[in-house]
């Protein structure tokens, strides 16, 4: 993976939806390649992550021009890539062990969402069943992704206290040499720590402290969204209640993948036109004059009325098909914040070169507590070398200390020497000035 690229894993037991859920949250309308990543290998696809864009506040919406991703009515679509982890198999740690490969996925994501079969017809290895009990898939996977690390520090906690003393390093430093194989660096490795709330010299942890750190660890390293999937089905109802009881509704998100794949197709076919995300859809005797791009055409009953199943027992019930919740909610989990660096201060706009660029043209979803000179390197290596300053709406100077936020997600970048445009690619995937989705291990990677 592309240190700065933000990977999101579905993760989950056979036949719960992974493959169906990755499928529904891809865009097939978008244009093909519509995204900067370089990379895409054959278990990834691209989402589209829905954030506020700036053009609705400075009264921009007409001139709004992405890159990558699109903008519809303010509405920011901001390319992330999903991971499909096939190859989870139950009673890995009871001596099979959780496969390589589903291991190294587990190393380059950056979120998980723990696709669940709610509707409890699919056993533990994802065979066909009724009235499975899916709590126990929810707290499986967690204890498995728990014993691995666990044992892994178990076995060699003798020596990591050995070198821990003589070295008289820093708890942190000494967890971050253990964790760095995870895909952890020092800032995560420091935050699992406090979370953890463990005082003790670490000379002097027992078990349970141990415990304690593993699982802070997790909720740092893998911060997890499960998507309670395939809610269109009957049997679901009585299983989502005690759920969400159980767990809190925070990291719980109810999902019909199928429903999202058919409201997709049935959109890209001209049928219906569908807002993504909400409980709408339009059909063609809705239309009052519609442009020839615009006309829908008639359903045909059949369709017509799995159509009104899909209403009835998905949007109706729960007000969306939870697709783009979920992806939402890992991209909250991981706190990123959508960036949006401009040349231009005033207009918004990012031509260079005697060009006029369009408006809001980048956006990159960045980590919190990123300076804004951390910030400018992930832009353009240039305008790292050639920094002056950073200005924000206003021409508000910031220091280059300051952290980014959502209250300064506008930002200009004053040079002493002009930054070439970056080189279009065959691909439309520009490497090096094109917008990236900075996560903190690019940062942190350079400390
Ligand atoms: N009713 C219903 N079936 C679904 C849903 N999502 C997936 N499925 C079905 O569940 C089965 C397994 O899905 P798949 O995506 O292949 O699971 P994977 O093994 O986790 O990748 C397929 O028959 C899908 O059509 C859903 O939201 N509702
Ligand atoms: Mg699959």
């Amino acid at each position: 993976m592309g240190a700065s690229d933000v990977l999101i894993a579905c993760v989950g037991k056979p036949s719960a939806g992974k493959s169906s859920f990755l499928n529904a949250a891809t865009d097939a309308t978008a244009k093909v390649g519509n995204f900067p990543f370089t990379t895409i290998k054959p278990n990834t696809a691209v989402a589209y992550v829905p954030f506020d864009c700036p053009c609705k506040k400075f009264g921009k919406e007409k001139l709004c021009q992405p890159r990558y991703g699109r903008c519809i009515d303010g509405k920011r679509y901001v390319p992330v890539k999903i991971l499909d982890v096939a190859g989870l198999v139950p009673g890995a740690s009871e001596g099979k062990g959780l496969g390589n490969q589903f291991l190294d996925d587990l190393r380059t994501a950056d979120a998980l969402i723990h696709v669940v079969d709610v509707s409890g017809t699919t056993d533990q290895d994802g065979k066909e069943t009724v009235g499975y009990d899916p709590i126990n898939d929810i707290d499986w996977l967690r204890s498995e992704i728990y014993s691995w690390i666990f044992n892994n520090l178990k076995k060699r906690w003798g020596n990591i206290v050995r070198r821990h003393v003589a070295l008289k390093a820093p708890i942190g430093e000494t967890l971050q040499t253990q964790f760095s194989g995870y895909g952890s660096n020092l800032s995560m490795a420091n935050r699992a720590l406090d979370r953890s709330g463990i005082k003790e010299a670490l000379e002097n942890w027992d078990d349970e402290t141990l415990g304690r750190l593993v699982d802070a660890f997790l909720d740092e390293r893998f911060p997890t969204v499960v998507a309670l999937n395939k809610i269109d089905l009957p049997d679901s109802d009585k299983n989502i209640d005690r759920i969400c009881r159980k767990y809190g509704e925070q990291r719980i998100v109810l999902t019909s993948a199928l429903a999202e794949t058919f409201l997709r197709k049935l959109h890209k076919q001209k049928y219906i036109h569908y807002y993504e995300g909400t409980d709408r859809f339009d059909l063609a005797e809705d239309q009052e004059s519609p442009s020839e791009a615009e006309r829908l055409k008639p359903l045909d009953e059949k369709t017509r009325s799995r159509l009104e199943k899909v209403q009835d027992l998905v949007l109706f019930r729960y007000g969306t098909t939870g697709v783009q919740d979920v992806l939402t909610r890992a991209i909250e989990l991981l706190g990123l914040i959508p960036m949006y660096p401009v040349r231009n201060i005033n207009n918004f706009t990012s031509g260079s070169g005697g060009r006029t660029g369009g408006v809001f043209r980048d956006c990159l979803l960045v980590q919190p507590g990123t300076t804004i000179r951390e910030f400018a390197k992930m832009v353009h290596p240039e305008i790292d070398k050639y920094y002056q300053y950073a200005e924000t709406v206003g021409s508000r100077r910031l220091g280059e200390d300051d952290l980014v936020s959502p209250e300064i997600n506008v930002i200009s970048f004053k040079t002493s020497q002009e930054i070439k445009p970056p080189q279009p690619s065959s691909t439309g995937a520009g490497s090096g000035g094109g917008p990236k989705t900075g996560t903190k291990k690019d940062k942190d990677n350079k400390e």
